[in-house]
């Protein structure tokens, strides 16, 4: 296994599909795929205006469909009403859905429990009615920090349904992060969990909730609301704090819709930028949730008959979009996973996929090569030998795939059967932008192929002019689409220089990607992120955050710089080089400092964060200006040997120091 980039390069396997994945698929073979990219070249706004009667429940219809007055603050459908949790949930009752098993939830410790559309129907009406009676209106933001369960996507509806915005925290942030979260959105409640349950541990939410509201700041915070996940005792504050089970009490499980326009923010997500400060990606409510029901038509083909399991946690814009309103919005049954693919065993998928008869699976490929790797190791756990045919589709997203893990799951996992669609998007896009549809598209491994009908993408040079198919660039799409972000909450000025950047014309959304298009066919393969951020198993990290983090440890942290190197499991590893306040430390105090340092950021941002490596020097090197220059790190971070030119190097000795491994 290796991510050489070389492999990809050379890579020409082109996997047709089958005869059985084009027959009766929505978009069937690449004729009908041209057509609709045609159509929507030719008028843009008619192609959408199409989908958006097709495939939303509009309470108001819209009579507007693109609104470009105040670009790039772009507006959708913006004079049309509707509910997002009526198009999930409403709609499907006294049609054959409502009856269907909308969840499969598989607990950590394999219990297995099953809801209904109906039932899920009245669930969130329940949980609706309960957050009214806390106080919480339309337009107020609701942090939301809850174990993969079915009340985390109860929790995430119930929120739409009253047009809060919901802003979801991933379980394995710290306090910190969590405070900065609740203050940034000015939350007016806290949805949480006494615990949650990871590979047979009983993790704590609760108490990290306490702890970050307890750093204060969280002025506009009236409520937390407590699911007990288990008969563990927490703390609860009194006045503040109250379990699931006392608020819903007496709580009808009726409950009218909001309707709300669709440019009402659905949802605010934070992501890691170049900055150490996570933005804020606000979505819409009519132009995502249109993607979510759409792409789940194109993208996975999904049929009534279809058993749908995406793994992302709903900590992440995956876990949103094919999670928590995807899947439902298209009427799917889908399988929610508590625990972690390792535990029992490294087996768990292959066994739910069989237990569940999954048919279209969608997972991260830090996932698929873990799981390789397990499988190497222990035959007993191979895929091979669980019963795998329900499987029709796979789908892999959150970083590029390397070729190798691309084959390994084609043969292993889909039986060289299963269409594989490498889906290419961002928290900010909303849900897929380039990816193949499984009826049509010839798939490469390693490349996300082509861009959705509709979705203008392109690769650009820095100064937003068009590259020939060959060379790399920077990933850019040139015109706006439903699904796009709106804008950074509380910082709209970010929003336009991070994403329609002044210096390539102000017009381009740029993705922060670096690409490249193939010569003969025009598929896009993604090189990886062109800023400062890491892509750490499928989760964006900036390296300033983590610099702020190690730096904000002042009794002992001078400075510090933090890159990225390739790595076989994760993709990209966290390197940290360190400047210390004292002398730099050697052998096992070094190892004990480095220790040190580890659990600071874990505890600053979260576990994910931590650096795989961290090298002490007595300087970083700098330009003779005082630049820290990063490509040398990042040189020696891979054990490179420097080939770079280092003559405006302040203090070149330093370089050998760092090359130390601890
Ligand atoms: C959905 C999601 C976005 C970044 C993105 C890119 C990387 C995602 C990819 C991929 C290559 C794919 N990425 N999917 N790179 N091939 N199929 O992951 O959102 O967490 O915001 O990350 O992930 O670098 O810019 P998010």
């Amino acid at each position: 296994m290796s991510n050489n980039i070389e492999s990809v390069l050379v890579e020409n396997r082109v996997f047709p599909p089958s005869d059985a994945a084009m027959k009766g698929a929505r978009i069937s073979g690449m004729p009908a795929y041209e057509a609709l990219c045609k159509e929507a070249e030719k008028d843009l706004e008619g192609f959408w205006a199409r989908h958006a009667r097709d495939n939303i429940v509009w309470t108001k219809p819209f009579t507007k469909t693109l609104d470009e007055s105040n670009a790039p603050f772009y507006k959708w459908f913006h004079d049309g009403e509707l509910n997002a949790s009526a198009n999930c949930l409403d709609k499907h009752m006294g049609t054959a859905v409502e009856n269907k098993t909308a969840i499969i939830f598989e607990a950590d410790d394999g219990a297995v429990t099953k809801i209904t559309y109906k039932e899920l129907l009245g669930r969130v009406s329940q949980f609706a009615n309960a957050l009214k009676a806390q106080g919480i209106r339309k337009g107020d933001r609701v942090i939301v920090y809850m174990p993969m369960t079915v009340e985390g996507v109860i929790a995430m509806q119930a929120c739409a349904r009253i047009g809060a915005t919901h802003s979801v925290v991933f379980g394995g942030f710290s306090a910190k992060a969590l405070n900065e979260r609740i203050i940034d959105a000015g939350a007016v409640a806290v949805i949480t969990a006494n615990f949650q349950m990871r590979g047979g541990k009983e993790l704590p939410l609760k108490s990290i909730v306490d702890e970050g509201i307890a750093m204060g700041g969280c002025d506009t915070l009236k409520s937390v609301l407590v699911f007990m996940r288990t008969p563990t005792a927490c703390n609860m504050v009194a006045g503040r704090d109250k379990t699931f089970t006392e608020m819903l009490q007496g709580q009808s499980g009726e409950c009218k819709p909001e309707p709300v326009n669709a440019e009402h923010p659905l949802f605010i997500l934070y992501t890691s930028g170049s900055t150490g400060k996570p933005k804020g990606v606000q979505h819409s409510t009519g132009g995502y949730l249109l993607w979510a029901k759409l792409t789940m038509d194109w993208t996975f083909d999904i049929k009534s008959t279809d058993v749908f399991w995406c793994t992302a946690d709903i900590g992440w814009i995956t876990g949103h979009t094919y999670v928590a309103y995807g899947p439902l919005a298209a009427g799917a049954t889908q399988v929610i996973f508590e625990g972690i693919p390792t535990y029992p065993n490294a087996g768990r998928f292959w066994e739910m996929i069989q237990k569940h008869k999954v048919t279209v699976f969608y997972t991260a490929p830090t996932a698929i090569r873990s799981l390789i790797k397990a499988a190497e190791g222990d035959e007993k756990i191979h895929p091979k030998r669980y019963d795998l045919s329900s499987l029709r589709i796979l789908g892999t997203v959150g970083e590029p795939i390397n070729p190798e893990a691309w084959m390994w799951y084609h043969k292993n996992v889909g039986g060289e059967r299963c269409p594989i669609v490498d889906t290419f998007w961002q928290t900010e896009t909303g849900g897929h932008v380039i990816t193949p549809l499984p009826g049509a598209t010839p798939t490469v491994p390693g490349s996300c192929t082509l861009p959705l009908p509709g979705i203008m993408a392109a690769i650009v040079d820095e100064a937003g002019h068009d590259i020939p198919n060959g060379a790399g660039g920077m990933l850019v799409i040139k015109r706006p689409w439903p699904s796009m972000i709106r804008t950074i909450w509380n910082d709209p000025e970010r929003f336009k220089k991070s994403y329609f950047p002044e210096e390539m014309g102000g017009k381009l959304y740029l993705a922060g990607d670096g690409a490249v298009r193939n010569k003969e066919n025009g598929y896009f393969r993604i090189t990886g992120r062109i800023d400062d951020v890491l892509n750490v198993s499928g989760h964006r990290l900036g390296t300033m955050e983590i610099e702020s983090a190690l730096v904000s440890k002042t009794d002992l942290v001078a400075e510090a710089a933090v890159v990225g190197r390739p790595d076989d499991l994760t993709g990209e590893a966290v390197c940290a080089f360190v400047v210390l306040k004292r002398s730099r430390p050697t052998g096992d105090e070094a190892k004990q400092i480095a220790t040190e340092l580890r659990n600071w950021v874990a505890k600053e941002i979260g576990p994910i964060a931590k650096p795989k490596d961290i090298r002490f020097g007595d300087n970083l090197p700098k330009t003779r200006s005082g630049k820290i220059m990063r490509r040398l790190l990042r040189s020696i971070a891979k054990g490179e040997a420097i080939t770079q030119d280092t003559s405006t190097l302040e203090n070149p000795a330093i370089l050998e120091q760092l090359a130390e491994k601890l």
